[in-house]
């Protein structure tokens, strides 16, 4: 079935958005990541501007190398480099505010992470196929969403837009930053052809070297062999590759994929029913929790619900629903410590059993922005 479907993706996002609220560090080299502690910190790399790609650095890269890349840049001549610490809180609402404006913009939506998303038309008179004015309907609203993201959030993002995801998203990463690229489906095979296998998302490091072992470094090097040829050579993986390299996907543009509940649990060493030992794991749950809320695309939570096994493996979950969204850590520990306590005396626990696991959940998010 024809479809047209959009990938919106952030430039350099943490990157951006430290440029955004601090506007000396705008025209400078600038990485976002672990602290680097003069070329001795641990730690990566979580992204950087385009002027600090262009020493080399990269997402993901330990902070050591990517200060040693800066320091080099400088003794040639060139600008020096700022590194700052990522303050996810920020980047998460910032998202949230994106996403909430993407959500409305399409008949279909799906977050695919902090900064990016898919959006998919609907094709008004399916029967007629895709026509050329939806396809320029579409480019038309990835520029209205360009600017709306500049407008709002002082932000650019990339938009791609082809007939399935796998191509908008390839689309998407082709001109950043500020881009727009559009594939309409008898460009696919062509657009393909010149890329380096490692842009379909699912190949990684590994599978490129088993690929270029066999003389194989370019989509359009897949694109020559036959569906029967990369079956002989590497199995169901071979077919898989097959599709991709032709661009062919069907995976659907849908929300229910999303996250439903953020949950942790802990196994003690040895059983416990010391209340010490049981409130402050509890806690330390707590903090897990709700620092992945912190960082989800939610920002209110209205269910939180507690584990408790027993030595015996006897299980009881506790829910409890709030009267109201909340987004504070305080709430969520005192509702699990309100909802453990009987599990100390005889109102859950009369034979003072041992306690062998405890989990913390929150669920019922919702997303109002601030
Ligand atoms: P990306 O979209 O992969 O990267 P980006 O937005 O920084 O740059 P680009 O213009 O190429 O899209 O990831 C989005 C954010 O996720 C990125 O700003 C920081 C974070 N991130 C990490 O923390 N670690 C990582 O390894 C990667 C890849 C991203
Ligand atoms: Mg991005």
């Amino acid at each position: 079935m024809a479809r047209i479907v959009l990938h919106i993706d952030m430039d350099a996002f943490f990157a951006s958005v430290e440029e955004r609220y601090n506007p000396q560090f705008r025209g400078r080299p600038l990485v976002v990541g672990a602290d680097p502690k003069g070329g001795q910190g641990r730690g990566v790399v979580s992204t950087c501007n385009y002027l600090a790609r262009k020493y080399g650095i990269r997402s993901a890269m330990p902070i050591s190398k990517a200060w040693s890349l800066a320091e080099a840049a400088q003794r040639r001549g060139e600008p020096a480099t700022i590194f700052v610490e990522a303050s996810y809180e920020a980047y998460a609402e910032i998202s949230r505010r994106i996403m909430d404006f993407l959500r409305t913009q399409a008949a279909g939506f799906e977050s695919g992470g902090i900064d990016e998303a898919y959006l998919e038309l609907r094709i008004k008179n399916k029967e007629l196929g895709i026509k050329a004015t939806d396809w320029i309907e579409a480019e038309k609203l990835a520029q209205k969403i360009k600017l709306h993201i500049k407008k709002t959030e002082g932000l650019t993002a990339s938009v791609g837009i082809g007939p399935n995801k796998l191509i908008a998203k390839i689309a998407s990463d082709f001109k950043k930053p500020d881009g727009l690229m559009v594939v309409r489906p008898p460009e696919v095979i062509e657009f393909l052809a010149p890329l380096s296998i490692r842009v379909i998302p699912g190949i990684g490091p590994k599978a490129e070297i088993d690929l270029n072992k066999n003389g194989i470094k370019l989509i359009g090097d897949l694109q020559k062999l036959s569906e029967a040829e990369l079956y002989d050579t590497f199995g169901d993986w071979g077919l898989w590759l097959a599709r991709n390299a032709r661009g062919e996907s069907d995976s659907p543009v849908s929300d229910e994929g999303e996250i439903k509940s953020i949950g942790e649990q802990a196994t003690f060493e040895t059983d416990t029913l010391n209340p010490g030992a049981l409130l402050d794991r509890l806690d330390k749950l707590c903090s897990h929790v709700f620092k992945r809320f912190r960082h989800s695309e939610f920002n209110t939570f209205r269910q939180v619900t507690i584990t408790v096994r027993f030595f015996d493996f006897i299980t009881r979950t506790r829910s409890k629903t709030l009267p109201k969204d909340e987004n504070s850590s305080l709430i969520l520990k005192r509702e699990v410590i309100l909802s453990f306590l009987p599990f100390l005396d005889d109102r859950e626990n009369p034979k003072r059993k041992r306690i062998r696991l405890l989990g913390v959940r929150i669920e019922k998010f919702g997303r109002t922005s601030k």
